[in-house]
């Protein structure tokens, strides 16, 4: 029923496969059957998604049983999802809501031959034009994603200007990530789309659909490859990060046999179905790490983290066994570690990617979201600091002992932290609870609260990213009716707000392309 927001590229298409709208005189007997003469023509007879996104709990979780009746009864604006108010009984509608969070009937797979079924290459990387068609310092540029109506403005970030707004795939999730050179983006959606888009020519380069249910896309460090994690199925995807072809699905499965133990590096087979004594797993998500020449991936299931890196254009995997469940992964800046959270929520575990073994435990009660981690020298040490998910707490830790140094109170939960190396402030939001329209300016030597801002009262502010230099930074109010607001870094002053759309996460090309220690990578 919902149907996303699309690429321009791919509109004319859809097009073709708008909703069947049928007056439904008499009540059909059974949902299914409302839902396939509705419904299936874009969401797919499986609910698994076609133009339109997939329709399983797994992937509306984000959404509202009430705000998904809404989309059915309104439709959703500027997508091609239409209201059914008039042409649906309101037992209808109740019905097909309680139908699209139910558990389908069959396993659902999503084999190779699908995703390459998917792939679309609508404007290819070698017949466009390689200057940009206007003019801005382009290691400057931010993308802001709006998940109010699944749009990204692409803003000029010394004017502070939008130069461009275009639709996205439903329902975005992690960073885009950028190419090397900072021209092109990629960008993933939690049903599985990967969207390569050239910031030059303002256009989509090439679409494919990974999976049913997708957590993150990552970019490898050479630009020359794009790897997605999966949470349905259990796969990881690997592709050409030219044009987002597919070069290889790999299992997220433990190999049955002694020779791919966790200290050597192998190849893992695709096969139509995990065999049974095989134990397989959700894939958390995927991560480059630029220094290895590989990629990190965290596994959601199964109590290993596993390296993977591609040799003569094929995947080979290293595993490493963890103590417990790990998620969410921070990294030392070069990479030597991997910090990540014990599933009972209470501990980080230190882990030595050379090793694979466990070098330190963390104290870190409350949840720590630690893939919001960021990192700045103090009193001559490296410290990182992390929010924590449970707690109205920001943990602050020696990275040369792996002891917590402070733990800092905070007036709420909070989900984002941020900062740049020329800046002393770093910001973190309180994203849960009663204060979520808060956030707080901590100065990074004095480990204190400097500030604590509320732009908006009543709704949610949050997630911070600086520009290329560190003076300028932006925050957003998370709100349909929401804004990025522009700060100067130095006096915490306000100097403009944008109005936007539930604005989320904002992605500078300099932070990102040249992993700042006061971003996400
Ligand atoms: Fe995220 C990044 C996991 C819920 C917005 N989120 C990430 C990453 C992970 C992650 C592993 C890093 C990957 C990357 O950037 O490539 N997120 C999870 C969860 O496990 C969790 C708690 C539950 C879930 O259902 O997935 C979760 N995340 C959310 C939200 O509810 C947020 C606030 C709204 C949304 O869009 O769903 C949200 N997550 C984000 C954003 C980033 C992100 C904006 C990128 C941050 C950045 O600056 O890099």
């Amino acid at each position: 029923i919902l149907k996303p927001t699309l690429t321009n590229a791919v509109l004319l298409c859809l097009l073709a496969t708008a909703p069947v709208l049928q007056a439904s005189n008499s009540e059909p007997d059974s949902t299914q059957s409302l839902y396939q003469q509705h419904c299936a023509a874009c969401h797919g007879s499986d609910r698994i998604g076609v133009t339109g996104p997939a329709l399983l709990p797994q992937n509306l979780g984000r959404l509202s049983e009430e705000d998904a009746e809404s989309v059915i009864r309104n439709g959703r604006p500027a997508t091609q999802m239409s209201g059914y108010d008039e042409v649906l009984s309101d037992n209808e509608i109740t019905r097909l809501v309680d139908f699209i969070y139910s558990e389908p009937d069959n396993d659902l797979d999503w084999s190779p031959d699908a995703i390459k079924a998917s792939h679309r290459v609508p404007n290819p990387a070698d017949t466009l034009d390689p200057f940009p068609i206007y003019v801005a310092d382009l290691m400057n540029l931010f993308l802001v994603v709006e998940k109010g109506d699944h749009h990204v403005t692409l803003l000029d970030g010394d004017r502070m200007e939008p130069i461009t707004r275009f639709p996205t795939r439903f329902a975005l999730h992690g960073g885009p990530k950028y190419s090397p050179d900072g021209r092109f983006v990629y960008f993933g959606s939690r049903d599985g789309w990967i969207t390569k888009y050239d910031l030059y020519n303002l256009r989509v380069v090439a679409e494919i659909r990974a999976g049913i249910n997708m957590r993150n896309i990552a970019v490898s460090a050479d630009g020359e490859y794009v790897l997605a994690a999966n949470y349905l199925p259990h796969t990881m995807a690997l592709f050409d990060a030219e044009d987002l072809s597919l070069m290889e699905v790999i299992p997220a499965a433990r190999p049955d046999d002694k020779a791919s133990s966790q200290t050597s590096w192998h190849s893992l087979e695709y096969q139509d179905s995990i065999p049974q004594k095989m134990e397989s797993s959700r894939v958390s998500a995927v991560y480059t790490a630029p220094p290895r020449d590989s990629f990190i991936a965290a596994l959601k299931d199964i109590p290993e983290a596993w390296e993977i890196r591609v040799v003569d254009d094929e995947a080979q995997v290293r595993r490493m066994e963890t103590e417990t469940h790990l998620d969410d992964f921070f990294f030392d800046p070069d990479y030597q570690h991997l910090i990540g959270a014990a599933r009972d929520g209470k501990q980080g575990h230190v882990i030595d990617l050379d090793t694979g073994d466990t070098v330190a435990t963390l104290p870190l009660p409350g949840m720590p979201h630690l893939g919001s981690g960021i990192t700045w020298e103090y009193e001559g040490r490296r410290v990182m600091a992390t929010p924590h998910f449970r707690t109205g707490a920001v943990s602050i830790i020696d990275m040369q002992n792996w002891k917590v140094l402070k733990t800092l109170e905070t007036e709420g939960p909070g989900f984002f932290m941020r900062s740049h190396e020329n800046s002393r402030y770093a910001w973190v939001d309180v994203f849960f609870g009663p204060n979520s329209d808060k956030v707080h300016v901590i100065d990074k030597q004095t480990l204190e609260i400097e500030k604590t801002l509320q732009p908006a009262p009543g709704k949610t502010s949050a997630h911070v990213e600086f520009d290329r230099h560190g003076e300028k930074l932006l925050l957003s109010i998370w709100d349909d009716e929401g804004a990025v607001i522009v700060y100067d870094a130095d006096t915490l002053e306000e100097l403009k707000r944008i109005p936007m759309k539930k604005p989320s996460g904002k992605y500078n090309v300099w932070n990102k392309t040249q992993y700042e220690e006061g971003t996400s990578h």
